[in-house]
């Protein structure tokens, strides 16, 4: 078995205790992945990654993903270099997302056919074509423990036609990224030495803000047997009570007993409300593009908030960022020092206050965990 979930306990409000064992290691759940989009998570390092939280607990799994690392330095480079683990000296799980929905936010010219989507490169406006099976050849030179099926995540608003028209689309192409990968299974570059452990493949739920194509789609990729799924196409622009609306009335439909996981969200009170609900995994890129912003996170009488750490009050402030964090930045530096750091373009400005807020996340997700404990 190449992924194993179990489930320790269930609270009444849906959220669960859970431990999902993958090639790379054993993730408790719910958890909450750091994005490390081109094979690093921005500004932080590998070593910081595995300790920077309060008591040195780190990160037990970041993300990486299918279309920068394709377009740059290319999946056959990462390939000949060992895969993504050894090429970036990590050695903890990692999930790759397919790049259906960087296609769909960052490229220039897409051009969708039933076989797959023709794009141009963010980087150099070069012309590329991704497909199901093209997705699944680079996730697997890339070699994470968790891959995604291609999708289409579509726009907000959409219509109820191209909504369903989208999802058929995405139902498609989830089995060819499945049968796919039934045949190159052992082509994943640690296989040997992993006693021939492969990576596991997770479906993608669509459907838009419709629950009737949400439902559909959850049942369709059901009937599909992967060992997890995922809620996709939400955190695109619709209203907060739309997105908890949409997570809740998805998991109705879902396996409990296989793993979970919404895609990009949210804020630490929306990953912490999603978590209780029964949600096992979560990414988000917040807490470090905030970071590199000059945006930490805060907890005030225990609510979660914001600050502008370039704001004057912070000049003298000789506290850190947040005294109930015991992160490896609150307890060293202060918000004095790290305002001086941001206000001079310091690059360790943006390291610190991405790690303390990806501190904060992992200690909310923590949290949650000790809750749910039996
Ligand atoms: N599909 C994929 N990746 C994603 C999304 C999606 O719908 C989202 C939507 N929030 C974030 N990342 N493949
Ligand atoms: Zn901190």
């Amino acid at each position: 078995m190449s992924l194993e979930f179990e489930v320790s306990r269930t609270a009444e409000g849906g959220g669960r205790r859970g431990r999902l064992a993958l090639p790379h290691g054993v993730v408790e759940t719910p958890v909450f992945m750091p994005v490390g989009t081109a094979a690093t998570v921005k500004a932080v390092p590998q070593d910081t990654l595995e300790v920077l939280g309060k008591d040195g607990v780190g990160a037990q799994i970041i993300l990486a993903n299918t279309y920068h690392l394709y377009l740059r330095p290319g999946h056959e480079l990462i390939r000949r270099m060992g895969g993504v683990h050894k090429f970036m000296s990590w050695t903890r799980p990692m999930l790759t997302d397919s790049g259906g929905f960087q296609v769909f936010s960052l490229s220039k010219l897409r051009k969708i056919t039933p076989d797959g989507v023709e794009f141009r490169s963010h980087l150099d406006g070069s012309k590329h074509f991704f497909s199901p099976e093209h997705s699944m050849a680079v996730q697997i030179a890339l070699g994470a423990d968790v891959m995604m099926v291609f999708d289409e995540c579509v726009e907000h608003p959409a219509t109820y036609e191209r909504t369903r028209e989208s999802m058929g689309l995405t139902h498609a192409w989830a089995a060819r990224s499945k049968d796919y990968f039934k045949a190159h299974k052992a082509e994943v570059p640690w296989h040997e030495e992993l006693g021939g452990k492969t990576q596991s493949l997770f479906g993608i739920v669509q459907g838009g803000m419709y629950a009737d194509l949400r439902r559909e789609s959850a049942e369709r990729l059901v009937e599909m047997d992967l060992p997890g799924y995922a809620i996709g196409g939400l955190a695109v622009g619709e209203p907060r009570e739309v997105t908890r609306e949409m997570i809740a009335r998805t998991l109705e439909w879902l396996p409990k007993d296989k793993p979970r996981y919404v895609m990009g969200v949210g804020y630490p009170d929306e990953i912490e409300e999603y978590a209780r609900m029964g949600v096992d995994m979560m990414d988000c890129v917040l807490p470090t593009r905030a970071g590199r912003h000059g945006l930490v996170f805060v907890r005030v009488d225990g609510v979660p908030v914001r600050l502008n750490i370039k704001k004057l009050e912070f000049a003298e402030d000789k506290g850190p960022i947040d005294p109930t964090c015991g992160c490896m930045v609150c307890s060293r530096y202060s918000r004095g020092y790290l305002r001086h750091l941001f206000a001079s373009g310091e690059a360790l400005a943006g390291t610190l206050l991405s790690v303390h807020n990806l501190a904060f996340y992992l200690d909310t997700m923590a949290r949650v965990r000790a809750g749910l404990a039996g």
